[in-house]
Protein backbone atom coordinates (compact mmCIF):
# COMPACT_ATOMS: atom_id res chain seq x y z
CA UNK A 1 0.00 0.00 0.00
CA UNK A 2 1.21 3.29 -0.84
CA UNK A 3 2.27 5.69 2.35
CA UNK A 4 0.12 8.38 3.33
CA UNK A 5 1.04 11.68 3.05
CA UNK A 6 -0.61 14.41 5.60
CA UNK A 7 -0.34 18.60 3.81
CA UNK A 8 -1.30 22.10 4.56
CA UNK A 9 -1.19 25.01 2.91
CA UNK A 10 -0.84 28.42 4.45
CA UNK A 11 -0.95 31.69 3.58
CA UNK A 12 -3.05 35.11 4.06
CA UNK A 13 -6.39 35.70 2.82
CA UNK A 14 -6.63 35.48 -1.01
CA UNK A 15 -3.02 33.94 -1.48
CA UNK A 16 -4.56 31.27 -3.53
CA UNK A 17 -5.28 28.33 -0.84
CA UNK A 18 -8.55 27.19 -2.33
CA UNK A 19 -7.32 27.38 -6.00
CA UNK A 20 -4.23 25.32 -5.02
CA UNK A 21 -5.53 23.08 -2.51
CA UNK A 22 -8.39 22.09 -5.33
CA UNK A 23 -5.44 21.96 -8.16
CA UNK A 24 -3.75 19.38 -5.88
CA UNK A 25 -6.65 17.36 -5.04
CA UNK A 26 -6.90 16.61 -8.54
CA UNK A 27 -3.89 15.60 -9.49
CA UNK A 28 -2.88 13.74 -6.76
CA UNK A 29 -5.88 12.45 -5.06
CA UNK A 30 -5.86 13.67 -1.92
CA UNK A 31 -8.50 14.13 0.35
CA UNK A 32 -9.58 18.28 0.89
CA UNK A 33 -10.53 19.62 4.04
CA UNK A 34 -10.81 23.93 4.14
CA UNK A 35 -11.59 24.79 7.60
CA UNK A 36 -13.30 28.51 5.72
CA UNK A 37 -15.72 26.03 4.05
CA UNK A 38 -16.87 24.14 6.74
CA UNK A 39 -17.05 27.36 8.81
CA UNK A 40 -19.21 28.43 6.31
CA UNK A 41 -20.85 25.76 5.40
CA UNK A 42 -22.37 25.80 9.50
CA UNK A 43 -23.15 29.46 9.03
CA UNK A 44 -25.07 28.99 6.09
CA UNK A 45 -26.87 26.11 7.37
CA UNK A 46 -27.58 28.08 10.67
CA UNK A 47 -25.83 25.16 12.96
CA UNK A 48 -25.24 25.97 16.66
CA UNK A 49 -21.91 26.01 15.99
CA UNK A 50 -22.36 28.03 12.70
CA UNK A 51 -24.17 31.03 14.66
CA UNK A 52 -21.17 30.99 17.31
CA UNK A 53 -18.51 31.53 14.18
CA UNK A 54 -20.56 34.07 11.98
CA UNK A 55 -19.87 36.96 14.23
CA UNK A 56 -15.89 36.03 13.92
CA UNK A 57 -16.11 34.99 10.17
CA UNK A 58 -17.84 38.17 9.08
CA UNK A 59 -15.36 40.53 10.67
CA UNK A 60 -12.54 38.91 9.71
CA UNK A 61 -10.94 37.46 13.19
CA UNK A 62 -9.75 34.35 14.07
CA UNK A 63 -12.33 31.50 15.19
CA UNK A 64 -11.12 30.55 18.84
CA UNK A 65 -8.45 27.54 18.98
CA UNK A 66 -10.90 24.88 20.56
CA UNK A 67 -13.69 25.59 18.20
CA UNK A 68 -11.34 25.02 15.31
CA UNK A 69 -9.66 21.99 16.51
CA UNK A 70 -12.93 20.35 17.30
CA UNK A 71 -14.11 21.28 14.13
CA UNK A 72 -11.05 19.78 12.05
CA UNK A 73 -9.48 17.17 13.82
CA UNK A 74 -12.83 14.40 14.21
CA UNK A 75 -12.83 15.00 10.33
CA UNK A 76 -9.51 13.93 10.06
CA UNK A 77 -10.24 11.19 12.41
CA UNK A 78 -12.92 10.04 10.12
CA UNK A 79 -10.18 9.76 7.31
CA UNK A 80 -7.44 7.22 8.58
CA UNK A 81 -6.25 5.61 5.87
CA UNK A 82 -6.41 8.19 3.17
CA UNK A 83 -4.34 10.90 2.36
CA UNK A 84 -4.96 14.75 2.91
CA UNK A 85 -4.30 18.41 2.77
CA UNK A 86 -5.43 20.78 4.95
CA UNK A 87 -6.19 24.67 3.47
CA UNK A 88 -6.47 27.21 6.19
CA UNK A 89 -5.96 24.82 9.16
CA UNK A 90 -3.82 25.20 11.56
CA UNK A 91 -3.83 28.87 11.68
CA UNK A 92 -2.38 29.80 14.87
CA UNK A 93 0.38 28.05 17.19
CA UNK A 94 -1.73 26.77 19.74
CA UNK A 95 -3.74 24.85 16.43
CA UNK A 96 -0.73 23.69 15.38
CA UNK A 97 0.41 21.75 18.45
CA UNK A 98 -3.17 20.28 18.84
CA UNK A 99 -2.74 18.87 15.03
CA UNK A 100 0.55 17.69 15.75
CA UNK A 101 0.10 15.74 18.59
CA UNK A 102 -2.24 13.41 16.37
CA UNK A 103 -0.38 13.59 13.32
CA UNK A 104 2.98 14.57 11.72
CA UNK A 105 2.94 16.18 8.60
CA UNK A 106 4.47 15.74 5.75
CA UNK A 107 4.53 19.05 3.88
CA UNK A 108 3.35 22.28 4.53
CA UNK A 109 3.22 24.48 1.72
CA UNK A 110 3.67 28.74 2.61
CA UNK A 111 2.41 31.51 -0.05
CA UNK A 112 3.97 34.74 -0.01
CA UNK A 113 2.03 36.74 -1.87
CA UNK A 114 2.59 40.86 -2.44
CA UNK A 115 -0.48 42.77 -0.25
CA UNK A 116 -1.34 44.87 -3.31
CA UNK A 117 -2.03 41.59 -5.23
CA UNK A 118 -4.36 39.91 -2.16
CA UNK A 119 -6.44 43.32 -2.06
CA UNK A 120 -6.98 43.24 -6.24
CA UNK A 121 -7.76 39.56 -6.20
CA UNK A 122 -10.24 39.62 -3.18
CA UNK A 123 -12.52 42.60 -4.10
CA UNK A 124 -12.69 41.05 -7.33
CA UNK A 125 -14.03 37.38 -6.05
CA UNK A 126 -17.28 35.99 -5.87
CA UNK A 127 -18.68 32.53 -4.76
CA UNK A 128 -21.27 29.77 -5.22
CA UNK A 129 -22.15 29.22 -2.01
CA UNK A 130 -23.77 26.20 -1.78
CA UNK A 131 -21.13 24.28 -3.26
CA UNK A 132 -17.80 26.20 -2.24
CA UNK A 133 -17.03 27.46 -6.16
CA UNK A 134 -14.75 30.22 -6.17
CA UNK A 135 -14.59 32.97 -9.30
CA UNK A 136 -12.36 35.75 -10.09
CA UNK A 137 -14.28 38.38 -12.54
CA UNK A 138 -10.47 38.46 -14.13
CA UNK A 139 -8.67 35.40 -13.23
CA UNK A 140 -11.55 32.70 -13.25
CA UNK A 141 -14.68 34.36 -14.24
CA UNK A 142 -17.90 32.50 -14.84
CA UNK A 143 -19.20 31.81 -18.28
CA UNK A 144 -22.36 33.91 -17.33
CA UNK A 145 -21.54 37.19 -15.10
CA UNK A 146 -23.02 36.57 -11.78
CA UNK A 147 -23.96 32.49 -12.18
CA UNK A 148 -22.54 29.80 -11.21
CA UNK A 149 -21.35 27.20 -14.10
CA UNK A 150 -22.78 24.28 -13.23
CA UNK A 151 -26.74 25.16 -11.64
CA UNK A 152 -26.84 28.26 -12.75
CA UNK A 153 -27.57 29.63 -9.36
CA UNK A 154 -26.78 33.20 -8.20
CA UNK A 155 -23.18 33.99 -7.02
CA UNK A 156 -22.35 36.00 -3.70
CA UNK A 157 -19.10 38.01 -2.20
CA UNK A 158 -18.17 37.20 1.30
CA UNK A 159 -19.02 39.43 3.91
CA UNK A 160 -15.20 38.84 5.14
CA UNK A 161 -14.18 40.09 1.77
CA UNK A 162 -15.64 43.29 2.50
CA UNK A 163 -12.70 46.07 2.70
CA UNK A 164 -12.97 46.54 7.08
CA UNK A 165 -12.57 43.08 7.80
CA UNK A 166 -10.04 42.76 4.63
CA UNK A 167 -7.68 44.57 6.59
CA UNK A 168 -8.02 42.84 9.92
CA UNK A 169 -7.19 39.56 8.24
CA UNK A 170 -4.43 40.76 6.30
CA UNK A 171 -2.85 42.69 9.36
CA UNK A 172 -3.08 39.24 11.65
CA UNK A 173 -2.17 37.16 9.58
CA UNK A 174 1.86 37.53 9.35
CA UNK A 175 1.90 37.97 13.63
CA UNK A 176 -0.29 34.79 13.75
CA UNK A 177 1.53 32.77 11.23
CA UNK A 178 5.13 33.49 12.24
CA UNK A 179 5.15 30.64 15.04
CA UNK A 180 3.10 28.20 13.20
CA UNK A 181 5.97 28.40 9.95
CA UNK A 182 8.49 28.99 12.54
CA UNK A 183 7.52 25.03 13.91
CA UNK A 184 7.33 23.63 10.68
CA UNK A 185 10.59 25.18 9.61
CA UNK A 186 11.85 23.50 12.29
CA UNK A 187 10.68 20.32 11.43
CA UNK A 188 12.12 19.91 8.13
CA UNK A 189 8.88 20.64 6.39
CA UNK A 190 8.37 23.88 5.21
CA UNK A 191 8.71 25.02 1.25
CA UNK A 192 7.52 28.64 0.71
CA UNK A 193 6.98 30.21 -2.55
CA UNK A 194 6.48 33.59 -3.67
CA UNK A 195 5.15 34.96 -6.62
CA UNK A 196 2.34 37.59 -7.77
CA UNK A 197 0.59 34.61 -10.22
CA UNK A 198 -1.03 31.58 -9.20
CA UNK A 199 -0.21 29.71 -12.86
CA UNK A 200 3.25 30.90 -12.52
CA UNK A 201 3.80 29.00 -8.70
CA UNK A 202 1.94 25.86 -9.91
CA UNK A 203 4.52 24.07 -11.42
CA UNK A 204 6.87 24.26 -8.76
CA UNK A 205 4.31 23.12 -6.27
CA UNK A 206 3.16 20.56 -9.00
CA UNK A 207 6.70 19.17 -9.03
CA UNK A 208 7.50 19.23 -5.55
CA UNK A 209 4.61 17.67 -4.61
CA UNK A 210 5.39 14.47 -7.46
CA UNK A 211 8.48 13.97 -5.85
CA UNK A 212 7.49 13.90 -2.32
CA UNK A 213 4.90 11.48 -2.98
CA UNK A 214 7.02 9.29 -4.68
CA UNK A 215 10.12 9.66 -2.65
CA UNK A 216 10.45 7.52 0.67
CA UNK A 217 11.18 9.71 3.48
CA UNK A 218 14.54 8.77 4.03
CA UNK A 219 15.01 9.95 0.45
CA UNK A 220 13.27 13.47 0.66
CA UNK A 221 15.85 16.27 0.07
CA UNK A 222 14.81 19.57 2.75
CA UNK A 223 14.57 22.60 1.03
CA UNK A 224 12.68 25.74 2.50
P1 LIG B 1 -10.70 31.03 4.78
O1 LIG B 1 -11.85 30.60 3.97
O2 LIG B 1 -9.60 30.06 5.09
P2 LIG B 1 -8.82 32.96 3.92
O3 LIG B 1 -9.21 34.33 4.35
O4 LIG B 1 -7.62 32.43 4.57
O5 LIG B 1 -10.19 32.26 4.03
P3 LIG B 1 -9.37 32.91 1.25
O6 LIG B 1 -9.94 34.30 1.35
O7 LIG B 1 -10.34 31.79 1.07
O8 LIG B 1 -8.46 32.72 2.46
P4 LIG B 1 -7.40 31.71 -0.44
O9 LIG B 1 -8.05 30.38 -0.25
O10 LIG B 1 -5.99 31.88 0.04
O11 LIG B 1 -8.30 32.90 0.10
O12 LIG B 1 -7.38 32.12 -1.97
P5 LIG B 1 -8.33 31.67 -3.19
O13 LIG B 1 -9.75 31.65 -2.72
O14 LIG B 1 -7.78 30.48 -3.86
O15 LIG B 1 -8.05 32.91 -4.16
C1 LIG B 1 -8.54 34.19 -3.83
C2 LIG B 1 -9.13 34.82 -5.12
O16 LIG B 1 -8.07 35.10 -6.02
C3 LIG B 1 -10.10 33.90 -5.89
O17 LIG B 1 -11.10 34.72 -6.50
C4 LIG B 1 -9.22 33.25 -6.99
O18 LIG B 1 -9.96 32.87 -8.14
C5 LIG B 1 -8.27 34.41 -7.28
N1 LIG B 1 -6.95 34.02 -7.73
C6 LIG B 1 -6.19 32.96 -7.35
N2 LIG B 1 -5.01 32.98 -8.00
C7 LIG B 1 -5.02 34.09 -8.80
C8 LIG B 1 -4.08 34.67 -9.71
O19 LIG B 1 -2.97 34.17 -9.94
N3 LIG B 1 -4.43 35.83 -10.31
C9 LIG B 1 -5.64 36.43 -10.10
N4 LIG B 1 -5.94 37.57 -10.75
N5 LIG B 1 -6.57 35.91 -9.24
C10 LIG B 1 -6.25 34.76 -8.61
O20 LIG B 1 -11.16 31.63 6.17
C11 LIG B 1 -12.22 32.54 6.25
C12 LIG B 1 -12.41 32.97 7.72
O21 LIG B 1 -12.70 31.82 8.50
C13 LIG B 1 -12.03 31.87 9.78
C14 LIG B 1 -11.43 33.26 9.85
O22 LIG B 1 -12.39 34.13 10.38
C15 LIG B 1 -11.18 33.57 8.37
O23 LIG B 1 -11.10 34.97 8.16
N6 LIG B 1 -11.05 30.78 9.84
C16 LIG B 1 -10.34 30.47 10.92
N7 LIG B 1 -10.26 31.04 12.16
C17 LIG B 1 -9.39 30.48 13.04
N8 LIG B 1 -8.62 29.41 12.76
C18 LIG B 1 -8.67 28.80 11.54
N9 LIG B 1 -7.90 27.72 11.26
C19 LIG B 1 -9.56 29.34 10.55
N10 LIG B 1 -9.83 29.00 9.28
C20 LIG B 1 -10.75 29.88 8.85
Amino acid sequence: MAKLFRAAIMGPPGSGKGTISKRIAQSFGLQYLSSGHYLREGITANTEAGVLVKTYVERGMLVPDHVMTRLMLPRLEQLSGQSWLLDGFPRTLAQAVALNNLYQLDLVISLNIPYETLRERLSDRWIHPASGRVYNMGFNPPRVQGKDDITGEPLIQHDDDKPEALMARLRHYKDVAKPVIDLYKSQGVLHSFSGTDTDRIWPYINSLLSTKMHTRPSDACQTQ
